[in-house]
């Protein structure tokens, strides 16, 4: 785990707009990377960090504020889609249901997806929201990777036995592991190797 800032790495970006359904989003033949997990997982100061703007997604304390896809053109190179979060448990199930099903048509249907990547906080053990999803992603064949989220929240064992733990659990599974990524936005740590995989995967196209 090395220390990254990704200064200059990103130059420009549009934002083109919120859409609480997938048919409406405009159609790009730019490659797609989106960004899930659950709510409150860091996924807002993540996408800034990755960006280097301050303001690009909307952090928020209060889980569950992004109910839209929302989409930015980065460098005319890749569209970064920002989707809602998932399974947060003081949402209604209904509400949740509804999240879900727009997360759901999203990944099925946007033709220029590459990779999805599922956020997971790496504090906590594996969460049945999270293992869902990845399950989900497999059984419908949508490539994914992880990212691990707030890792200076703990010391180098505590984080290394958590995101051990988690592949672990998948392994149970899986024959093959989804790659993954180590992060913290507020330590800035892991953008680096997040953008040189989405330029390598974009370039192999
Ligand atoms: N320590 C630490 N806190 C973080 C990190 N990323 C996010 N947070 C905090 O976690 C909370 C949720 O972050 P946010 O980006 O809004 O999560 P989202 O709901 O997934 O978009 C906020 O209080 C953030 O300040 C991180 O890398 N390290
Ligand atoms: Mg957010």
């Amino acid at each position: 785990m090395s220390n990254s800032i990704p200064n200059n790495r990103i130059n420009e970006i549009s934002f083109l707009g919120s859409f609480p359904r997938v048919s409406i989003a405009p159609k790009s033949n730019l490659p797609e990377f989106a960004f899930i997990g659950r709510s409150n997982v860091g996924k807002s100061s993540l996408i800034n960090f990755l960006c280097d703007r301050k303001k690009l997604a909307k952090t928020s304390g209060t889980p569950g504020k992004t109910q839209m896809v929302n989409l930015f053109e980065v460098d005319q190179k890749w569209i970064l889609a920002d989707l809602p979060g998932y399974g947060y448990a003081r949402r209604s199930k209904k509400t949740r249901a509804k999240w879900s099903v727009m997360i759901e048509q999203y990944l099925l249907n946007r033709d220029n997806l590459i990779t999805a990547f599922i956020l997971i906080d790496s504090r906590v053990s594996p969460q049945a929201s999270d293992l869902e999803q990845i399950r989900w992603m497999g059984e419908k064949l949508i490539p994914f990777s992880l990212i691990f989220t707030k890792a200076d929240k703990m010391k180098p064992e505590e984080l290394n036995s958590n995101v051990n733990g988690f592949l672990d659990r998948l392994k149970e599974n899986y024959d093959q592991l989804p790659n993954h990524f180590i992060t913290s936005s507020a330590g800035r740590i892991g953008a680096n190797e997040v953008l040189n995989y989405i330029d390598f995967v974009s370039k192999t196209l």
